[in-house]
């Protein structure tokens, strides 16, 4: 195989300093539309280094957290601004090393930009109320004081956003930070490091450490000096945590899979509700935790919304997601790849017809690459493993329902409850959605993949830990209350 390397090695960042980790290990990090292309090389780090990133964080948090708020904020901006001034150098980075197409690259980034001015703003709002105490010479009130460190592990699907919408809010509360970013997009995740360092925080707020999760992210989760982990990831690894986190006292946060349904009812708008469950199910290759998976499509309508669905997921273009005109990219790996490919061999064997799609792509332009057509399945019953278990690729599962309250029920029928969205002009149905449905972002005529930085987010059931992101529920996290009385 050929290697042609474009890029640089990517250093961890501690205490300040760009380091080249001990074990003397790096791990390429590969391009999924092109995989003989090396997008740079990151280091497999050691816990030592977790531990070192550890105490400077701890460090660093004693004059941090003294600052005020404002002068929090103002770093914050100045990340933004320089975030803001490399959107095409980090998006292009972002296409290469994940695979989504450029244009929602760019959009992911200019949402890292709007993120960090939203928590920049933060540092003067308040943080605490008066509340009248029963002793009248007395004053009370809250307080809302940092936790301390806190350990941020991310996943690869939002190499840019994620990390932001959890380090900002962290570090606008007085917080220190220790990212370690998803192996897979480790060298988006150095991008946006390299952001801060420019902005000028003071060493040891932010610090950064590659390697793999079940070192790095491990360590950070067991060391008693983290106070706080926010994880974004799978359910299998989110619980691990969780249980570590409790078991040692630490506050945690875990946001994690999707199965999320969208629902056509028979009087919906179904050019919107095409175009929407083609965006929500396929934009970043069905790589988004708010992904469409299920279409619940009410009989009347089926064959109509079908036929529909599938005219138009043949006409998207798939390819390298740098090109012009190119709507669908790679997989964002062999491995993701292959989960895709063994679900849709699953979905053949438990009796589902496969509509379209359903191949890797392997000829001339994509022989190098990890592309999976756009798949949709129908005589899908709900209890199938494509109907219950989260993909995370380009595949629809459609199910026919005599009613919306068959809909909502099969909507319901599964252990997550991420987002959930319904397409219907009547506002009887759309009211039975939003008291009924169990799902933390519940969107009518809208696609179930879309969220809003300054409204919360989080999932119900077995999608998170019950703790919502963003907005101004991230105070919620990455602070405790305290509550004061003066005599
Ligand atoms: P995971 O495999 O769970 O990885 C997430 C992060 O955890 C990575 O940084 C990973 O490191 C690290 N990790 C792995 N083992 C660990 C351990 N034992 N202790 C601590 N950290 C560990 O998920 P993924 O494949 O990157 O992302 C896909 C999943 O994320 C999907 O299930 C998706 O639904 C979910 N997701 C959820 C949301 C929200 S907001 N709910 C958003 C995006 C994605 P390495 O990968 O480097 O080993």
């Amino acid at each position: 195989m050929t290697v042609e390397i474009k890029n640089k090695t990517y250093l961890n960042f501690i205490n300040g300093e760009w380091k080249e980790s001990e074990s003397g290990d790096i791990q390429a990090s590969l391009n999924p539309a092109a995989r003989d292309e090396i997008v740079g090389y990151v280091q497999m780090s050691t816990k030592e280094e977790a531990d070192k990133a550890v105490a400077a964080a701890k460090e660093a948090q004693k004059a941090w957290r003294k600052l005020a708020g404002s002068e929090r904020g103002a770093f914050l901006y100045k990340a933004a601004d320089i975030l803001e001034k490399k959107t095409n150098e980090i998006a292009e980075c972002m296409t290469r090393e994940m695979g989504k197409t450029l244009p929602e690259a760019k959009g992911e980034t200019a949402r890292g930009v709007a993120l960090l001015r939203y928590y920049a703003g933060e540092g003067m709002r308040k943080v605490g109320d008066v509340i009248p105490s029963t002793d009248s010479q007395a004053l009370m009130f809250t307080s809302r004081v940092p936790l301390g460190v806190v350990g941020v592990i991310t996943p690869w699907n939002f190499p840019v956003a994620i990390p932001i919408w959890k380090m900002a809010p962290a570090l606008i509360y007085g917080n220190t930070v220790v990212l370690k970013p998803a192996q897979e997009a480790a060298v988006t995740a150095a991008k946006v490091i390299e952001c801060f360092e420019e902005a000028g925080l003071p060493k040891g707020v932010v610090n950064f450490v590659t390697g793999s999760g079940s070192v790095i992210g491990q360590a950070l989760t067991d060391h008693p000096d983290v106070n706080g982990i926010t994880f974004t990831g799978s359910n299998s690894v989110g619980k691990g945590i969780g249980q570590a986190a409790l078991a040692r006292g630490a506050k945690y946060q875990l946001e994690m899979g999707g199965k999320n349904p969208v629902i056509v009812a028979a009087d919906a708008d179904l050019d919107l509700a095409v175009e929407a469950t083609i965006s929500g199910a396929f934009r970043s290759t069905g790589q988004k935790c708010t992904a469409t998976s299920r279409v619940i499509v009410e009989a009347e309508v089926f064959e109509d919304f079908k036929d529909r669905l599938v005219a138009k997921t043949k006409a998207i273009t798939i390819g390298n997601g740098l090109k012009d005109g190119i709507w669908l990219g790679p997989c964002a790996s062999e491995g993701q790849m292959k989960t895709v490919l063994s679900y849709i061999e699953i979905g053949k064997q438990e009796g589902a017809r496969l509509l379209t799609g359903g191949n890797q792509l392997t000829s001339e332009g994509y022989e190098k690459g990890y592309f999976v057509e756009p798949t949709i399945f129908d005589n899908v019953t709900s209890s199938m493993k494509i109907a219950q278990e989260e993909i995370f690729g380009p595949v629809i599962a459609l199910i026919q329902v005599n009613s919306l309250e068959d809909g909502l029920s099969i909507a319901n029928d599964v252990q997550y409850g991420l987002s959930a969205s319904i397409f219907t002009r009547n506002i009887s149905s759309m009211l039975s959605f939003i008291e009924e449905m169990e799902a933390g972002l519940v969107r009518i005529n809208a696609e179930s993949a879309g969220v809003e930085l300054q409204a919360p987010f989080g999932g119900m059931k077995q999608s998170s830990s019950h703790s919502r992101e963003q907005g101004e529920a991230a105070k919620e996290f990455f602070t405790s209350i305290k509550t004061v009385f003066v005599k």
